[in-house]
């Protein structure tokens, strides 16, 4: 007997609802939801294979625990005792900051992933918080912390409305998009252009969203932030800047106008290998739009200048008007946001309130960059003791960050290792104790992270499609269980971690004024709370405390859990809507055009104007069938043109004598690889790029397909070294390479 149940499917940020086939207790197929009020029955290829991903015959089933240094079967009783065992000496001994903590990107894709991982962190105390997001998009956080006043302010494409989109380093054709959830991306791309709309892409690679555009621009890698500084040139010198709405919100125009001073399209062209009338035509063709959208993604963080390029995006949105207005770029309001507090001044953001110990690399937002982990390990400095154990929930630095060979030696001389991985992979074969999560089919689903992303205001979340399989441990509980041992409470009921969070949460929100709580009894409203298990009720509380919920009867009608439960399919919040000047919480209490660590680095934007690479470069690229480093263990996702090679321009090729097919030797700063050249005019002259997350050929892993089709780790080729100054964020395109034939 099959049956249907309903699936978010987190394969991407897309966030599109699907609708699972179950056998018994098994999935076995998926398609898209045509009930999904967000998603309406899109699916991608990655999605119609859930049912592969999840029933993968190499995800661990149990806990494994090294004994004699094998890792080994063992129960869940045997695994925290480990944990505890092997973390808390640490931490007596050697302080807090000894233990490492690694959050890797599916963690926003998950449930427990954005429920945990804060509290593990300020049970811990550690300052060793190394994310995916320095290998990403920190830049867009600090850029966004630095304008706006608050990190998480991502103004977001209104790409179902908007009548002109600039698109840069972004391939939603391939990645389904990204700081940008829109299910069915391709689609409303199609659709802008229907409406008569415009679409311009700026990227290195003819990427099949590039084909799509009205116009493409192949820049040269790096130099988007000159790029855009020249635009923004334009407008002030052709008298383009027309603030509108804006005007009372914002701050620093003129000395804004006076920093862009150098940046003129002549100056920029031959950097960006972009002529100048067209970069005029560009400033302009954004200003004349009744609206208008700049967007950017991972191609524009992952560069020298990537705080820069991020902050010069939502400058041209301001300039142009087209800040939080329909059609422009606006702040989403998702349904587990906190209380929207009145509008005013805020605290501001920091940044380097600490700095790592062996480079002294300042933090951004809590965290290191991911490239210092190695150092921070193999380094002894006079400042503090080194990360001596390490907390990996979700991630495999080893393929995904610079250097993997170094970090691969560096995790093998830990004290002590834990992992919370479904796979025995690159980085989780070092641990001590590997912690598997269950499969997404047993997992509930609800997207914290990505609703406050989305193109569509709008609330979903979807119970697990089938029961836990007996032995399995729902990762929530894991990472509950992880927090009590990690912080001396071993053995503790894990739902204490909930009720802990529970009772802070609604103690804090009776004290703030603007609170639908504010006064009550905190047990009063708690009593009122549902949900199956700890994170159902913390889920409860967020949205009745957010700014659509029902404040715990304060305001009847609002959002609850139990009304979403109502709702399998959704339920649609509306369009995005503008909201100036509330989600500000910078010091001035208004947009800060030129805040005063940016104004900092333009000497070296200024610097950049001179340099051209004298070699090739190296950039990266997604496959559609691909998830970053872990997906390549599922036969249906791999093969065709999902494959590890070398992309380079004909004219490259024939100059260096690199025939398609043939083995190229590529060497970079932090080591070489060998990877079959694939010569096609899709990339720019000077450029050649490589996909990332291969690599699958170490010894100690379970990835039993993955193996047989391996490729090389593209970070091989960093030695970590290269950041954007201002976040840490790794530089991982426009990287300088040399290619030799291989023998
Ligand atoms: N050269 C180059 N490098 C890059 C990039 C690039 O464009 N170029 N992109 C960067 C980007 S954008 C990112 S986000 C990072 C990603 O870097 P990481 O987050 O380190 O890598 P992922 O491959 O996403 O996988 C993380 C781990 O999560 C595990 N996992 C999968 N599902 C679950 C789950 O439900 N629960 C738990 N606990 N674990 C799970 C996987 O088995 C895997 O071990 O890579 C970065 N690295
Ligand atoms: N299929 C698939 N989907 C994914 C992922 C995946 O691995 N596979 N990963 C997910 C994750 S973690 C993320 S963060 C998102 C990323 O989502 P996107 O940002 O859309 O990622 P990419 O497809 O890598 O597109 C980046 C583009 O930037 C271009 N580029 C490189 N250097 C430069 C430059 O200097 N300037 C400009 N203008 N362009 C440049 C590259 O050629 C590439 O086409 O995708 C997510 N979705
Ligand atoms: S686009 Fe993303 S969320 Fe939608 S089905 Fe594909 S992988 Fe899943
Ligand atoms: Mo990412």
């Amino acid at each position: 007997m099959s049956r249907t149940a309903l699936r978010i499917c987190p394969l991407c940020e897309a966030t599109c609802g699907l609708t699972l086939t179950v056998e018994g207790t098994r999935v076995t197929g998926a398609r898209g939801d045509r009930e999904d009020v967000f998603s309406k029955g899109f699916i991608c290829p990655k999605g119609a294979s859930f049912a592969a991903v999840d029933s993968d015959p190499d995800r661990l089933r149990t806990p494994l625990v090294r004994r004699d240094g094998e890792l080994r079967e063992a129960t869940w009783e045997e695994a925290f005792d480990a944990v505890a065992a092997g973390l808390r000496p640490v931490v007596e001994s050697h302080g807090p900051h000894s233990v490492g903590v690694v959050l890797g990107n599916p963690n926003v894709h998950t449930v427990a992933g954005a429920l945990y991982p804060q509290v593990l962190l300020a049970g811990l105390g550690t300052r060793s918080l190394f994310t995916a997001s320095t290998v990403d998009q920190m830049p867009k956080h600090v850029s966004s912390g630095l304008l706006f006043g608050d990190a998480n302010a991502i103004p977001v494409p209104d790409l179902d409305h908007t009548d002109h989109l600039l698109l840069i380093g972004a391939n939603p054709l391939e990645s389904n998009g990204s700081l940008c959830t829109a299910p069915d991306f391709p689609g409303k791309l199609k659709a802008l252009k229907a409406r008569g709309g415009h679409l311009t892409v700026v990227d290195p690679r003819r990427t099949r969203t590039a084909k799509l555009a009205d116009r493409h621009l192949a820049i040269r890698p790096g130099t988007d932030a000159l790029l855009l500084a020249a635009m923004a040139h334009t407008l002030f010198t052709e008298d383009l800047v027309d603030l509108a709405h804006l005007a009372p919100h914002v701050r620093g125009l003129d000395e804004l106008r006076a920093a862009m001073g150098d940046f003129t399209p002549e100056a920029v062209a031959e950097a960006c290998d972009i002529d100048a009338p067209v970069i005029r035509a560009l400033a302009r063709e954004l200003a004349a739009a009744p609206t208008a959208a700049v967007y950017a993604r991972i191609g524009s963080c992952t560069v020298p200048h990537g705080t820069l390029a991020s902050w010069l995006v939502d400058v041209l949105n301001v300039l142009t008007g087209n800040l939080d207005r329909p059609g422009g770029a606006l702040f989403p309001q998702a349904a587990t946001d906190r209380t929207p507090r009145p509008a005013g001044p805020g605290r501001g953001f920091a940044l380097g309130r600490w700095h790592s110990r062996v480079r002294q690399l300042p933090e951004a937002k809590g965290e290191l960059p991911l490239s210092a982990l190695a150092e921070e390990i193999d380094t002894a400095t006079d400042g503090g003791a080194p990360v001596r154990a390490l907390i990996a929930v979700a991630a495999n630095p080893v393929l995904s960050a610079p250097d993997g060979d170094r970090l691969d030696k560096a995790l093998d001389s830990l004290d002590f290792m834990v992992s919370v991985d479904p796979y025995l992979n690159e980085t989780s074969r070092h641990a001590h104790v590997v912690l598997p999560p269950p499969p997404p089919s047993q997992s509930p689903h609800h997207d914290f992270a990505f609703n406050t992303l989305a193109v569509r205001n709008q609330v979903r979340y979807t119970r697990p499609a089938v029961p836990l399989e007996p032995g399995r441990m729902a990762e929530s509980e894991i990472l509950a269980r992880l927090i009590l041992a990690a912080t001396g409470m071993h053995g503790a009921d894990p739902a204490t971690v909930d009720t802990m969070v529970i009772d802070q949460t609604l103690g804090k929100a009776v004290r703030e004024r603007h609170s639908p709580v504010y006064g009550r009894d905190p047990r009063e409203p708690a009593a009122q709370l549902t949900g199956e298990s700890g994170p159902e009720r913390r889920l409860d509380l967020m949205l009745r405390l957010g700014p659509y919920g029902d404040g715990f009867g304060a305001r009847p009608g609002g959002l609850t859990l139990a009304r979403l439960l109502a709702h399998p399919h959704g339920i649609d919040l509306g369009p995005l809507r503008p909201r100036l000047p509330q989600p500000l919480k910078t010091v001035s209490g208004r947009i800060e055009l030129l805040p005063e660590p940016l104004a900092g680095d333009l000497p070296r934007l200024r610097a950049a104007l001179r340099e051209r690479p004298a070699g090739l470069v190296l950039v990266g690229r997604r496959h559609l069938r691909s998830n970053n480093s872990w997906m390549h263990n599922v036969p249906a996702l791999t093969g065709g043109s999902n494959r590890c090679t070398l992309h380079i321009h004909p004219e490259d090729a024939v100059r260096l004598g690199v025939r398609d097919g043939a083995d190229v030797r590529v060497k970079g700063a932090g080591g070489e690889v060998v990877a079959p050249a694939e010569v096609t005019d899709a990339v720019r002259p000077g450029v050649v790029s490589l996909p990332h997350g291969w690599g699958h050929d170490r010894p100690g892993t379970r990835l039993g397909h993955a193996g047989t089709a391996p490729g090389v780790n593209v970070n091989q080729l960093l030695d970590g070294t290269l950041l954007d100054p201002l976040s840490g964020n790794a530089v991982l395109n426009g990287v300088p390479v040399q290619l030799a034939a291989s023998l």
